[in-house]
């Protein structure tokens, strides 16, 4: 590693250490749990910024089994050599000057500061000893700090070296520095440092700093005592080494956020294997994003500035949403996938599954907002933005990263399509709401019964099976809602038209539970939905159209297994004397039911629910002691929309093939293979 030529003149010294142990939550926040590992993370802050640098590639974090901790690294060491100002070593200037460092000086490419930043010396103020130990050209030195009550005086004194600086006379290889302390518990109300806490920050900075390994080691506990999540197994077979050795774990990713992003997204579907990443300087600040989008709606972005979270967003967050709109919009356009009369996707439809991690390193951040963990400096957003449209220019250009672009521009489609078709649906609703709302509930047959738990919907095609099935209802649970009789041709139809469709409001207000974003379904009036359609091509039609609109915009209704498909039997077997009457469902079945019937058997074959009457059509269909219901669930709802997109959507050759190789109208199992169709359960009834 390059070494860079530091002399002790370089500190800066701005304050004493005194008033740290006085008002100790003016530097650390609280002397709780949050304090106690402030501490640490001031040392560790160190270290990460000597392999920010460059000058480190290893950190080592153990917690001891008196409750201390120690942080090692393999940089250049703290400066030995003397302050010319202060007399004393660059290491007495660190552990006992407030706000010291090489930092501060301009030429130096560091970026500490902000929720941490207040210093080495704080720490040390705030332990009861504190031993550091520094390798350098050859050398190995030492220095012990400790904090104790001056009985003469009457007062703390804190942080206070017991000898200058030792050269321990041993000569060594070695470089870098080891700080071990020991917080006081005359300061912290608690001083049990946390392996999970620790670990999981230690984690997300090895995310951070890519290829930098960071080693945490807790002897309080052995290897085969701490379990983390989902590591049983690995656990079991350590148990021999476990008992004797320490619980040790190392991070490291040479991936560094692009790996983070990877790691977040497991056990997602992501929409392109790699993630886009990029990384750039401008205007002096340290620009580096990855993402990639998965089949999931919600968007989660991660942000951290030098190297702290900032769940509450500010500057940077704005100028990476702003780059990641504009470029993927300009990026739309020129390659025609948004068309001259469209207009622009929004910011939302391109981040509707998207995960990403945005860092960024500047100097002078300005820490906002409830927790302070919001970006206040507004120069942070235009380069911010102005990276994260060359860096996407940049990887869009490249070939490899075409079917990426691609994937992203059809992704913002789909939400987008959504997006307007919800707003439509919401606007014909209300402006219907106060003449139409009569009529569109008086094609319902409503039951009377008030317990939606209780309470069935039947959507049956046409107004002749409608009327039967009004005739054969129990009343006081079911409820009929007859769709016209010719299916609709929606299958050249977008989805924002379907819904502008009157049997589809007439569906939303029946269910009384809203629709897309603003579906409730703690306010559906019915826990079965059952599609009633004929076993023919418009029945299949029908079915395909509502299961579609189910899964787009009432998607937790089918979640929560409350759409069913109604199976009509396909064939009556009796005898001409009335003596036998059976039904079957398909042609195996058929067969089965003529053996039973025996001689003299006569077939009818429906080809309608409308050519039943009443009775039949409540034995076979809607009895929920003889029934044949499937219930509609969906098992993977990703799968399922590309599915339904195949079915309904522009692709003409896809639907056609799908047709063919599925459409089998009587076996809803194989009308949609990737969604689960499960038999009804009993115990439901
Ligand atoms: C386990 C904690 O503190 N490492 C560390 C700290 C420093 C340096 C190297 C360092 C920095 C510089 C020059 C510089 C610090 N030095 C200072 C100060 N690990 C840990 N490793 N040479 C060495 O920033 O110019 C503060 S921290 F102020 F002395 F320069």
């Amino acid at each position: 590693m390059e070494e860079k030529h530091y002399a002790a003149g370089d500190i800066t010294i701005l304050e004493g250490l005194d008033a740290v142990r006085l008002r100790p939550g003016m530097y650390i926040g609280s002397t709780g749990q949050k304090g106690l590992h402030h501490i640490l993370w001031e040392i560790v802050d160190n270290a990460i910024d000597e392999a920010a640098n460059g000058y480190a590639d290893r950190i080592d974090v153990r917690i001891h089994k008196d409750g201390s901790v120690s942080v090692e690294d393999n940089g250049r060491g703290i400066p030995t050599d003397i302050h010319p100002k202060t007399k004393v070593s660059g290491v007495q200037v660190v552990f006992t000057q407030l706000h010291a460092g090489g930092k501060f000086d301009e030429h130096n490419y560091s970026f500490s500061g902000g929720l941490h930043g207040v210093g080495a010396s704080v720490t040390n103020a705030l332990s009861k000893w504190l031993k550091v130990r520094v390798w350098k050209d050859g050398k190995t030195w030492e220095m012990k700090f400790h904090s104790y009550y001056n009985e003469k005086k009457k007062k703390y004194e804190s942080g206070v070296p017991e000898a200058p600086l030792e050269d321990l006379r041993k000569k060594t290889k070695k470089h870098g520095t080891l700080v071990h302390f020991m917080p006081d518990d005359a300061v912290f109300t608690v001083t049990e440092y946390q392996l999970a806490t620790i670990s999981h920050r230690l984690n997300e900075l090895a995310f951070l700093n890519k290829g930098l390994t960071i080693t945490l080691t807790d002897d309080r506990i052995k290897a085969n005592e701490y379990v983390e999540e989902n590591e049983e197994e690995e656990t079991v077979q350590l148990d021999l080494l476990g008992a004797t050795k320490s619980y040790s774990v190392s991070y490291c990713y040479e991936g560094g956020i692009s790996d983070f992003v990877k790691y977040l997204n497991q056990g997602k579907s992501a929409l392109y294997g790699k993630p886009i990443y990029y990384r750039t300087e401008k205007d002096g600040i340290l620009v580096e994003f990855a993402i990639q989008h998965t089949g999931d709606y919600t968007e989660s972005l991660f942000s951290f500035v030098n190297n702290i979270p900032t769940p509450e967003g500010g500057f940077h967050e704005m100028g990476f949403r702003g780059g990641l709109t504009r470029m993927l919009n300009d990026y739309a356009r020129e390659n025609k996938l948004l068309k001259d009369k469209d207009a622009n996707f929004l910011g939302d439809d391109f981040r509707e599954g998207l995960t990403a991690v945005l860092s960024i390193k500047m100097k002078n951040v300005q820490f906002e907002g409830q927790t302070k963990t919001k970006l206040g400096n507004p120069e942070a957003r235009v380069p911010v933005e102005s990276s994260v449209v060359e860096g996407l220019r940049a990887l869009a250009a490249d070939p490899k990263y075409k079917k990426t672009f691609e994937e992203i521009v059809k992704k913002a489609q789909g939400a987008a399509r959504v997006r307007i078709a919800a707003r439509q649906a919401k606007e014909t609703a209300r402006a219907k709401n106060s003449i139409d709302s009569l009529t569109l509930v008086g094609k319902l047959a409503s039951c009377s019964g008030k317990k939606p738990e209780q309470n069935e919907l039947f959507i049956v095609e046409g107004d002749s099976a409608g009327g039967t099935a009004k005739q054969a209802r129990v009343r006081q649970y079911q409820s009929i809602l007859p769709l016209r009789g010719k299916p609709l041709n929606v299958e050249k139809k977008r989805l924002d038209q379907v819904l502008a469709n009157e049997e589809i409001r007439t569906i939303i207000s029946a269910l009384g539970a809203g629709i897309g974003n603003e579906f409730n379904i703690d306010k559906i009036n019915y826990h079965k939905v059952i599609i009633l359609s004929d076993a023919d091509q418009d029945g299949f039609h029908i079915r395909c159209i509502l299961l579609t609109f189910f899964f787009r915009y009432m998607r937790p209704l089918v979640n929560a297994g409350h759409v069913y498909i109604g199976m009509p039997p396909l064939y009556k077997v009796y005898k001409q004397n009335g003596s036998v009457e059976e039904y079957a469902y398909d042609d195996e079945e058929l067969q089965q039911k003529i053996d039973k019937v025996g001689r003299g058997y006569l077939i009818q074959r429906y080809k309608g629910l409308g050519e039943m009457s009443a009775e039949q059509l409540w034995t076979t269909t809607m009895d929920p002691d003889r029934r044949n219901l499937t219930q509609v669930t969906i098992e993977d709802a990703v799968a399922a929309e590309n599915m339904i997109t195949t079915l309904m959507g522009d692709r003409v050759d896809g639907r056609k093939e799908f047709l063919n190789r599925n459409a089998n109208f009587n076996k809803p199992d194989e009308f949609i293979n990737k969604v689960r169709l499960k038999k009804e359960e009993g115990d439901e009834e």
